[in-house]
């Protein structure tokens, strides 16, 4: 990777979703955050744990992505997201 003053850093935001069992709840909450949250360039989620590691171009709106995993019908573990 070269250094480019221009480009935006990545930030990686990582956190607990509750809830989710399968490949499609994956899909689910990896589609509803990347539609929902702004910059938001990868999502990574490791089923079995239920840790979301979330790379985006700015700090993440923490209200948008407690809104974006409750639209995909699962819950933020409480204080994961801080
Ligand atoms: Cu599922």
């Amino acid at each position: 990777m070269s250094e480019q003053s221009t480009a935006p850093v990545p930030v990686s935001t990582t956190f607990q979703v509750v809830g989710m069992t399968c490949g499609h709840c994956v899909a689910a909450v990896t589609g509803e955050l990347t539609d929902t949250v702004p910059g938001v360039r990868d999502v990574q989620i490791d089923l079995p744990t239920g840790q979301v590691v979330v790379t985006s171009d700015q700090q993440l709106d923490q209200a948008k992505v407690a809104a974006a995993i409750d639209e995909a019908g699962y819950q933020l573990a409480p204080g994961s997201l801080s």
